[in-house]
């Protein structure tokens, strides 16, 4: 196997964001744009000559193309082996699990996640460390800081590899392994799960469901383990064949992009569980007939009902959710007295607090749910971890989130996204927001009475580490709360997100419409953050 050295010239805009580097994909084919943020990790990372290297992604558009690049730069860098899922295709929590199975050195997910795809959309690279988790901050400051200096890159004279066909071989030192992208994945979700009682309740019409997939990476994993092992019919599956350009939509599971599913759900005779996923089959929505799950809501009724599922039977160490998500869980960690915490967005900062055992489940307002089966979020296993519970409870979705109101109180929360806002606009509102700071506690807004303004900053009670600036919290007396923060995922200008809150014991009042409820709170986010008036729009982009 030749190497070749290749100078190049570095790019000064290789910084991960929330979750990797995501770009649109004509800024990933410049000229050694892709070679050199592979590279630049490469050199940031020690002692994996000869170890294992797990390779796959969501299969958008340029996924293919960008694998054969990478396979060819991991070979000249020395690992021993790499692990590759068939087609290039891997989800990103079946990436996290083959990572940990196999003990990898760690993963590259080629994935933009939620953002659409396509020539003219995005593409997006991540890297995982040996837990299967995403890197922390530490090693992404150090992937970006290389990417500015680098001049160049080594890369593996060899033919390209073929992605689909499944087994090993040897090239000198090399061994490159393509592997089923679903089997691992799904022996686990059965080591987690009541998978007789599932097929059961799901062969005997008990529960129905419809999932949609999105055209993303989830339709071969629904299908083998929705359709092949629980014995779902295959039209309970939609949009179920991955595509390059997800069919031209946003592959992001929430009801105004998945709204044939929203439809179904909504009308007579809709499914027991409705549920989609996202482009790299870590996010997940769930509904049931007539209803729509709140993510917050669904981690709180997952963590006061996980000793129903096997894998949970013992109960949790703690919980953790992202500070934007809803304080539901924190009361659900209350009342079985465990500890929960508050990270900054992003999956990354869950992976000490599972490694160390302080959590057993965790997640985001952002339709992301997860446990310490992996490092990752996870689209399915929410999905199998709500049939699991509909089934032991022998509840609609519908009387399980009435029953967790009931008991816990109902915190009635949404966001508000305005998208793609010029840089500078975005920069402008977090100053102004900023510069309020100060003056805000103790001030009375009708009956809000603001108890603490702050940034919120994170230290990692693992580590040590200590991360800032991660979104302003206002926080009133009654518990109630309005977040802004921008987002770290986005591609074109700045997306600005408004996370609103607000706590309702009494459960008369339940039954309310969260924008009703809470629009004292919209307004008064309008007053303080002036995004309308800064930006001229008249209402946000996409409310969850
Ligand atoms: C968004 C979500 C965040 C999530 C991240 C990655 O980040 O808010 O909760 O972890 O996407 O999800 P941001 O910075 O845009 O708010 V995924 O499924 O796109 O990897
Ligand atoms: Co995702």
């Amino acid at each position: 196997m030749q190497i070749e050295t290749i100078t190049t010239q570095p790019y000064n805009d290789q910084n991960p964001g929330t979750s990797g580097l995501r770009k649109k994909v004509k800024v990933f084919q410049q000229q050694g744009y892709l070679e050199n943020f592979v590279q630049s990790i490469f050199d940031s990372l020690e002692d994996f000559t000869g170890k294992a290297l797990v390779l796959g992604g969501d299969g958008r558009y340029f996924n293919r193309l960008a694998l054969q690049t990478i396979i060819k730069i991991a070979a000249a860098n020395g690992f021993g082996e790499l692990i590759i899922g068939q087609g290039g295709l891997l989800s990103t929590p079946a990436a996290s699990h083959i990572i940990r199975k196999y003990q990898a050195f760690g993963g590259l997910i080629l994935s933009a996640s939620h953002n659409p795809g396509g020539p003219d959309e995005d593409f997006g690279i991540k890297y995982n460390v040996s837990n299967g988790g995403p890197a922390s901050e530490t090693y992404t400051d150090a992937f970006y800081q290389r990417s500015l200096v680098i001049d160049s890159y080594k890369t593996a004279q060899m033919d390209d590899i073929d992605l689909d066909c499944i087994g090993s071989q040897q090239i000198e030192g090399l061994k490159i392994t393509v592997i089923d992208s679903v089997t691992d994945y799904a022996e686990l979700m059965q080591s987690i799960f009541d998978f007789n009682l599932l097929k059961q309740s799901i062969s005997s019409g008990y529960i129905t469901l419809l999932f949609d997939a999105m055209s993303a990476i989830t339709g071969p994993y629904a299908k083998r383990i929705l359709v092949d092992m629980l014995g779902a019919s295959s039209d309970a599956l939609i949009n179920a064949e991955p595509l390059e350009d997800f069919g031209g939509h946003h592959p992001d599971p929430n009801l105004a992009h998945a709204h044939e599913l929203a439809e179904r759900m909504f009308s007579a005779n809709a499914p027991t569980l409705g549920a989609a996923s996202d482009g790299d089959g870590d996010r997940n929505m769930i509904t049931g007939s007539q209803i729509f799950v709140t993510p917050s809501d669904s981690l709180a009724i997952m963590a006061a009902n996980a000793h129903l599922i096997p894998a949970y039977a013992k109960g949790l160490n703690g919980v953790a959710r992202s500070m934007p998500t809803s304080q539901a869980v924190d009361r659900v960690a209350a009342y079985y007295n465990i500890p929960c915490y508050e990270t900054p967005t992003g999956w990354k900062f869950f992976g000490n607090l599972l490694d160390a055992g302080k959590i057993t489940l965790c997640g985001e307002e952002s339709f992301g749910t997860g446990s310490d089966h992996v490092r990752e979020k996870d689209g399915l296993w929410a999905v199998l971890f709500w049939l699991n519970l509909i089934a032991v409870k022998r509840q609609s979705v519908v009387d399980i989130v009435h029953e967790h109101w009931q008991k816990f109180g109902r915190d009635i929360y949404c966001r508000h996204d305005y998208e793609a806002i010029e840089t500078p606009i975005a920069n402008g509102i977090v100053e102004h927001l900023r510069s309020q700071l100060s003056t805000l506690p103790k001030q009375c807004f009708g009956e809000y009475i603001v108890k603490f303004a702050d940034e919120f900053s994170y230290e990692d009670s693992v580590d040590g580490s200590v991360s800032k600036n991660q979104g302003i919290r206002i926080g009133f007396e009654n518990g109630s709360r309005i977040v802004f923060r921008l987002s770290g995922t986005g591609t074109v200008g700045a997306t600005l997100r408004i996370y609103l809150e607000r706590f309702e014991a009494d459960s008369a009042l339940h039954d309310q419409e969260a924008q009703v409820v809470l629009n004292d709170l919209i307004i008064l986010a309008e007053q303080l953050c002036e995004v309308k008036k800064r930006t001229g729009r008249t209402e946000p982009n996409i409310i969850t």
